[in-house]
């Protein structure tokens, strides 16, 4: 597929994807980084909270969430994952783009915990200007088995659904029908492209290994000077914060 055809499917259905992103050895090192962040609960504490609801209450973290990792590890903002999704991001969206905030998520092996259908555009504010993209990189060989991402062809006539939140703090989801929904398998340095109002979604890990994602989120600049006078900065605490944009 080429890079048009690419940037055709993303803007009509609302993702597409690279097989390769990252090469091996580039993908290699940025678990380096990675591992040490996932391993390091005190540095990331306050950053790191469970997807799955009640991580903070002592239980075994089943979707770990890192968010804004390069705060605490700048040496992440000079891996090329960062340049070369920012790249393709611009070229998706324009040149205008920058990025607005990373995260980590992990699935541990064997804690088969989907999450849940929702919309990006959920946890955010309501903001004029709509643009945005998920970059997901796969860290590791990812399949149906251990949580790669799904999709649902975006909806222009439905912008966003209602969402509610898990128990405990957990992630936001929302109903729909996934009878028509497309899974996005990779290997390790693919990526999947999503924008904020595209449905994902990604079932449980039911393998004996990691399932380890690095997602970097770019929009307008302005749009992120407009969420940062606003105080939100993506470190904070998940709420439904999008409840008007179908007012
Ligand atoms: O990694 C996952 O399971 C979910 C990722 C996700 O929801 C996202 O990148 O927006």
């Amino acid at each position: 597929m080429t890079r048009k055809i690419k940037k055709e499917n993303f803007l009509k259905r609302g993702y597409t994807h690279l097989e390769s992103l990252l090469a091996p050895q580039e993908t290699k090192d940025l678990l380096t980084l990675y591992d040490e962040l996932l391993a390091d609960k005190s540095k990331t504490a306050g950053l790191r909270s469970d997807l799955a609801g009640g991580g903070d209450q002592g239980n075994v973290e089943r979707i770990t969430q890192i968010m804004r990792p390069s705060i605490i590890e700048p040496k992440l903002l000079a891996h090329p994952a960062y340049s070369r999704a920012l790249e393709w991001a611009q070229e998706l969206l324009g040149k205008d783009i920058a990025l607005d905030f990373d995260m980590f998520i992990n699935k541990a092996p064997h804690t088969n915990t989907a999450t849940p259908w929702h919309q990006d555009a959920a946890y955010w504010i309501n903001m004029p200007d709509k643009r945005a993209v998920s970059c997901w990189i796969a860290l590791d060989q990812v399949s149906e088995e251990n949580g790669c991402m799904w999709f649902i062809d975006k909806d222009p006539e439905n912008p966003i659904h209602p969402h509610q939140a898990l128990p405990n703090g957990g992630a936001l989801y929302c109903e729909t029908d996934a009878n028509d929904a497309l899974s996005m398998p990779l290997s390790p340095g693919g990526c999947t492209f999503h924008d904020g109002f595209t449905l994902h979604f990604s079932r449980g890990n039911i393998t004996s290994s990691q399932r380890r994602a690095l997602i970097l989120n770019f929009r307008p600049e302005s749009m992120i000077q407009l969420q940062r006078s606003q105080g939100i900065d993506h470190t904070g605490k998940r709420e439904f914060r999008n409840k008007n944009v179908e007012e």
